[in-house]
């Protein structure tokens, strides 16, 4: 990585937070040591809405993401929803302060960009939510309750997973969607394998994900498209546990950057 460039966009996507396979950790690094002047995140930065599953780790992600929206660093922070976010707009616009958007289009040195989860190109999902539904209801019932069956729930996860990859299809999707919306780069997430794909005049790039064992990203810049693998560092895999220390995440990212704004006076009466 050439950290010591700034790039127009970063882009990440599917980091599932709330799953207990989520890079969390090394997102958060990649975001601290980055310099771009926006960021997308692409969809499924949540593997579901039970903030009660999120650790220490993936509260810190959320509170980078806080930092980085405040309008003091003159950074624009995107976050288009993915299949397992959905319905977030409200939540994380109060949350993060962050926009959320179906889609999301800009334009960079000349050349329309579009950026979208892909699950929209992915016809097994569109036809089978309630089944996925279910199946990720099931998925949470068995990790509430910790049985032995870990590795159950594991199972349960790649399943899910191998469901979701159809690498082809949304490439193929998201290609004749760029061309009815006249961009010439369209960025998709959700299959969780980084790919790109010229097809007459069109350039499709997917981001991967950050919950396999390879983590990786996109840049774009004077440079071109990027797409990038995170290396792990010393200090990515220390140990997380601890409910106390979930707990002092979780006010540490309630109390960080309080609007300086805030009535206090009228508050306390
Ligand atoms: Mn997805």
């Amino acid at each position: 990585m050439d950290e010591g460039s700034v790039h127009d966009t970063l882009i990440l996507s599917d980091l599932h937070l709330g799953s207990e396979c989520s890079r969390a950790r090394e997102a958060t690094r990649l975001l601290k040591e980055s310099r771009f002047r926006r960021l997308i995140l692409l969809g499924d930065i949540f593997a579901n809405l039970d903030f009660r599953r999120l650790t220490k780790e993936q509260w810190k992600f959320l509170g980078q993401i806080r930092k980085l929206s405040n309008p003091k660093r003159n950074l624009e922070v995107v976050w288009v929803e993915g299949n397992h976010d959905e319905g977030l707009t409200d939540i994380m616009s109060a949350l993060v302060g962050v926009q959320v958007y179906q889609e999301y289009a800009w334009e960079y040195g000349g050349v329309q960009h579009l950026a979208i989860h892909g699950h929209q190109f992915d016809r097994f999902v569109v036809n089978n939510l309630r089944l996925n539904h279910f199946w990720t209801v099931i998925y949470l019932k068995l990790q509430k309750f910790d049985l032995k069956g870990k590795p159950v729930a594991r199972f349960i996860d790649r399943l899910n997973t191998r469901w979701l990859r159809m690498s082809s299809k949304v490439a193929s999707g998201a290609l004749l969607h760029a061309r009815l919306r006249g961009a010439e780069r369209i960025f998709c997430g959700h299959t969780h394998e980084a790919m790109q794909q010229l097809q007459d005049g069109v350039q499709y790039y997917n981001a991967g994900g950050w919950i396999d064992s390879t983590q990786t990203y996109i840049t774009i810049g004077s440079e071109g498209v990027q797409i990038h693998e995170y290396h792990e560092r010393p200090g990515d895999h220390d140990s997380e546990k601890g409910p106390s220390e979930t707990d002092s995440a979780i006010a540490e990212f309630a109390g960080s950057e309080l609007p300086e704004d805030v009535e206090y006076e009228n508050i306390g009466g």
